[in-house]
Formats: C-alpha cells, sequence, structure tokens
C-alpha cells in the first residue's frame, strides 16, 4: 500500500478527529458535570466543524480519582455520564451524522476498586494475584516503612510508585496514581480479558480506541531501581517501562485478536510518551499492524525546564519548527503521524504557543493553518476551535486534577510558599485546559443549568460558539476551511513535507502530490518579519487561506504581519 496515492491511501489520511472531554463538554441535566445526552445535544456543532472521528475521553464507571482514568468496569458507562443506552443513541446519532466514535482504552492500569484488582488484592494465593505487580518489601526493610519500596520509581502523580497494602503484605506498582494500579501485560490472561472487552465494545458499535499511555504495558524485567534525576529524590522509571521489550508483541497481538476477521474503518492511535521517531516508524508501519497513529510528546514537552513541566522554560519557534519538521520528515516514507497543539493534559494552544491577548484570534488561526497543513491526522480538542485560552488559576482552590492538588501539597509541606508554587504550575497545569466548553454569553457560558463543577473561564462573554458561529472571520470558521481543505484536496492529506528556509520566527514548508504544490508560511511572533525568500516565487500562486490582523490580503514575498498564516497553491513548473 502507499500512503501517498490517493486511491490507496486509509480513510483517515483525510480525517479530522475531535477530543470531547465529556466532563467539561455539555451538561444536558443540570447536575454541573457535562454528560452523553449533552454531547448528543450538540452535534450540530461538530456538523457544522466538520469532523469526521469523535475521540471520547473516558467515560467508564470510575470512582474518578483521575478523571475516569481510573476505570473500575469497563463495559459500564459511570452515572454522571449517563447509561450505556446514552452512548448507543450517542453512537447512532453519530453514525447517522456520518461521525465515528472512538473510545478511550485505559488499559495499562485499572482502577483500584476495579472487580481484577479486588480479586488481586485479596491474598497472596489468589488466582489474580499475577494480573497486576506485586512485589515483597525491599530486602532488610519493613513493609509500609520509607524506604521498604520494591525499587525507587516515582509515580506520575507525585510519590512513590509503590503502594502498601497492609493486608496482605505486598507492594502493587502504580506508575500513577495509588488509585491506578497498572497490569500485569506478561499474563496472558490479562491480555485477553482486555482483548475480549475491546471486542465487545467493537461488537457494540465504536470505531476504534485512543489507548492511553500504551507505550507503558510492557515493563522491562527484573523491575530494578532507577536513575535519580538531578534534584529529584525518587527514580525515573520511564526508561523501564516505555517502549518495553515486547511493546511491539503485544500491540500486533492486540490487532489480530481484536480487529482480525473484521471489516469496518477502524481507527486506533497509541497515546505513547517519550516515543522516538524511530520508535514510531516501527509502530505506525502498516506492514506491522499495531497502530494506525501515534500521540508523541516531543513538541508539548519543548518548554520543560529542568525541573519537568513545573518548571517551565521560553520556547523559541525554532524549537517548535524543528520538532515538528523532523517528525514530518521522519515518517514520510512509512508509518504516519498524529497531528495535536493540546489535549485534556495540556495547556490551551493559544496560551502557550500564540498569544491569548491582542493577537488571540490571529495566532490561534496560524496555530491552526501551520498544524493542519502538515502531513497527518490532526485532532481538535473541544474548545481549540473556539481560540479558548488557559484558565486564569488564580487562586489554589480552583485547582482540580489530582496532578496539580498532588504537586501543590507536597510542594507546600516540603516548605515552599503556595502563592510562589501556584505561579510555577499557571503555564502547565492540566486544568487549564479542563473548563466547560463556551457555548454563548449566557450564564455558565451556556454549559450548565446547574452550577459547573468547575469555573467557567470569565472570558465567555466574548469567546464562545454562538458569537463564533455567527461571525464569518472567526477562529471556528478558519477550522472549518482547514478540516473541509483536507477532505478536498489530496495534496493537503498526502502531499510530501518539505521545509522552506525562513526567518527564526517564521515557519514555512511546502507540500507537494504530483503536479500540485503548495506553499504554507506562518509568522510565529507578534513581530513584523521578512517572509522567506521562496516567497517572492510564488506570485501568481492561488490563495488558498491568508490571515492577516488588520484583514488585508496577503501577498507573496511581502513583509509578514504579526502572527500572519498564508497557504498559496499552484501547479509545479515543469522541469
Ligand atoms: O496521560 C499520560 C501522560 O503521560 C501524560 O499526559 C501525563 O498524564 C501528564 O501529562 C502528567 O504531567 C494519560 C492521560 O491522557 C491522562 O489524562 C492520564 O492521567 C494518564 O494517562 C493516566 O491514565
Amino acid at each position: 500500500m502507499s500512503e501517498h496515492d490517493p486511491s490507496e491511501a486509509p480513510w483517515w489520511t483525510r480525517a479530522v478527529v475531535y477530543q470531547i472531554w465529556p466532563r467539561s463538554f455539555s451538561d444536558s441535566d443540570g447536575d454541573g458535570i457535562g454528560d452523553l445526552r449533552g454531547v448528543v445535544d450538540r452535534l450540530d456543532h461538530l456538523e457544522l466543524l466538520g469532523v469526521d472521528v469523535l475521540w471520547l475521553s473516558p467515560i467508564y464507571r470510575s470512582p474518578q480519582d483521575d478523571a475516569g482514568y481510573d476505570i473500575s468496569d469497563y463495559r459500564s458507562v459511570d452515572p454522571v455520564f449517563g447509561t450505556l443506552e446514552d452512548l448507543d443513541a450517542l453512537l447512532a446519532a453519530a453514525h447517522a451524522r456520518g461521525m465515528r466514535v472512538v473510545m478511550d482504552l485505559v488499559v495499562n492500569h485499572t482502577s483500584d476498586e476495579h472487580a481484577w484488582f479486588e480479586a488481586s488484592r485479596s491474598s497472596r494465593d489468589a488466582p489474580q494475584r499475577d494480573w497486576y505487580w506485586w512485589r515483597p518489601p525491599r530486602e532488610g526493610h519493613v513493609g509500609g516503612e520509607p524506604g521498604a519500596e520494591p525499587t525507587n520509581w516515582g509515580s506520575a502523580f507525585s510519590g512513590s510508585a509503590w503502594a502498601w497494602d497492609e493486608a496482605s503484605g505486598e507492594y502493587y506498582l502504580h506508575l500513577f496514581s495509588r488509585k491506578q494500579p497498572d497490569l500485569n501485560w506478561e499474563n496472558p490472561e490479562v491480555r485477553a480479558a482486555v482483548h475480549e472487552m475491546m471486542r465487545w465494545w467493537l461488537d457494540r458499535g465504536v470505531d476504534g480506541f485512543r489507548m492511553d499511555v500504551i507505550n507503558l504495558i510492557s515493563k522491562t524485567l527484573p523491575l530494578e531501581d532507577a536513575p535519580v534525576p538531578d534534584g529529584a529524590t525518587l527514580g525515573d522509571a520511564f526508561g523501564a517501562v516505555a517502549s518495553g521489550p515486547r511493546i511491539h508483541e503485544f500491540l500486533a497481538e492486540m490487532t489480530r485478536e481484536v480487529f482480525g476477521g473484521r471489516d469496518g474503518a477502524f481507527l486506533t492511535v497509541g497515546e505513547m510518551p517519550g516515543v522516538t521517531t524511530a520508535d514510531a516508524v516501527l509502530f505506525t508501519d502498516p506492514a506491522r499492524r499495531e497502530v494506525d497513529m501515534v500521540f508523541q510528546f516531543e513538541h508539548v514537552d519543548l518548554d520543560h525546564g529542568p525541573g519537568g513541566k513545573w518548571d517551565p522554560v521560553p520556547l523559541p519557534p525554532t524549537a517548535l519548527r524543528d520538532s515538528l519538521s523532523r517528525w514530518q520528515l521522519a515518517l514520510a516514507d512509512r508509518g504516519w503521524n498524529s497531528l495535536y497543539w493540546d489535549n485534556h493534559d495540556q495547556p490551551r494552544a493559544v496560551s502557550r504557543f500564540g498569544d491569548d491577548g491582542e493577537h488571540r484570534v490571529v495566532s490561534a488561526k496560524a496555530l491552526a493553518t501551520l498544524l493542519h497543513l502538515h502531513r497527518g491526522t490532526p485532532y481538535v480538542y473541544q474548545g481549540e476551535e473556539l481560540g479558548m485560552t488557559n484558565a486564569p488559576l488564580a487562586d489554589a482552590s480552583e485547582l482540580r486534577d489530582i496532578e496539580s492538588l498532588n504537586h501543590l501539597r507536597e510542594q507546600v509541606a516540603a516548605g515552599r510558599d503556595e502563592a510562589e508554587v501556584l505561579a510555577s504550575m499557571r503555564p502547565t497545569a492540566r486544568d487549564n485546559a479542563r473548563t466547560p466548553v463556551q457555548w454563548d454569553d449566557g450564564p455558565y457560558a451556556g454549559f450548565t443549568t446547574g452550577v459547573p463543577w468547575t469555573d467557567v473561564n470569565p472570558n465567555a462573554a466574548t469567546i464562545n460558539a454562538a458569537a463564533a458561529t455567527a461571525d464569518p472571520d472567526s477562529v471556528l470558521h478558519h477550522y472549518r476551511r482547514l478540516v473541509a481543505l483536507r477532505h478536498d484536496d489530496p495534496v493537503v492529506a498526502l502531499g510530501d513535507f518539505a521545509l522552506v528556509p525562513s526567518d527564526d520566527r517564521v515557519y514555512a514548508f511546502t507540500r507537494a502530490l504530483d503536479d500540485v504544490e503548495l506553499l504554507v508560511v506562518v509568522n510565529l511572533s507578534g513581530a513584523d518579519v521578512a517572509a522567506p525568500e521562496t516567497s517572492s516565487g510564488w506570485t501568481g500562486a492561488e490563495l488558498v487561506l491568508g490571515v492577516r490582523p488588520d484583514g488585508a490580503v496577503p501577498v507573496p514575498g511581502e513583509r509578514l504581519a504579526p502572527w500572519e498564516s498564508q497557504v498559496w497553491r499552484r501547479t509545479r513548473p515543469r522541469p
């Protein structure tokens, strides 16, 4: 199969995915929490946008320790989101409008309230003991005392990655919260149970899966102490758990067992922190049948300082350009990229990579153009199409996310000033992207008739879907054009990518397929800068999209206004 041949390329090479984080999408019953009926109520908006696939963040039964990424029953819907019948209704309504629905598959870990874990924890001889990672205290130590943990690993959400179970006298591993014990994928019964559950969802009508931290399921054995980063107290388990020795085998087996013999247009995307370009080629090589595409993290980790995400450093446009273009080139011949700026784990794109003040609209459009003109499958996170901004997080009481709350508590306990810790968290906290979607300028932005579970951003009076729908120059209508362009123009979906030399603040590239060529030029700064030299050779080309703060029509080769973005199209000059 050639991914460059439009007649043979898989359907998802021309698709755009929209991520719904249901808790903050739309509330239909006034309890302040978004739900599945709320999603059905808003399908007109998604149809207007033109997206092909909806990815639903977890709606399964869950104690909601990590906003649903801690699942206690894979085959039921949490009552806060509705019922299985509501989910069936959503599937039917989305399918009727030509949209597919992919579920979040969280199988690196379950909730500690899942029946599998309850059985596993019940005793050391329990038949399901080996479904999770149980280990005795470190030799010569007493279980439960500091330092007795089986390895020195830290968890993603503060503290040790091991929790002591007094009743059975062993520790269990949790790479995330202590309410998210890791499943032991070495055990074939675990794999078979997950495959069966996935088939159950496909039988119900879902169109695929976004696989949460799926590259962490194969751990390097034996589990051993890891290097301790400078300034940290706990070891970094990452090297021991990311893309481990059996990961490719596990994913190929999953494809075989779950999708084998099924006809249909499915989509699988593996979320893979730390994945390298070389790994990504292997994971997404169609011949290997592992996953269709991966979420990589390089561009969303560029602003992490020596102390990680809570220690942000300034991000020069060149760093972004180098990273994104490197991924384009690395997956050019084999493999496929997922393209995203933000999601429920990242700050809002326009606040992080653009300018959420004076140039909010024009910079949100510039970022959208840049991303959607790359080769790969673009993902739009709810509210991104409105140019929604980071939450103010003016006070610690606005934090809801377990990661934020644990970090704040840990730092304050260590003697740091709360206001200072909060300030360091503001740029990258996950809470930023979890405020309710701003639908209109009414009470609580039209998100709920009750009281929302977390504050609505005060800018909802001006930034909202109703206003954006009515304004032909809105960020929303720009996204609509970009989605349509990918559907209609094969060069956008499949064309070869080449970087064009430019000023350090500009990202310019071409895309080419057969005799059609596009030039994309984006000013990633609030300054007036020179256009790339190449631009002047494009006089007479068709302007596909052009956005300037003054609303004027761009001219090839002329200086670029702040956050200006241009897409030009021409028939390739014959050699
Ligand atoms: O995220 C995995 C991940 O590696 C990070 O995004 C991480 O959660 C975060 O950035 C820490 O700073 C996935 C989910 O998307 C996330 O919501 C879950 O919390 C996590 O897995 C555990 O299931």
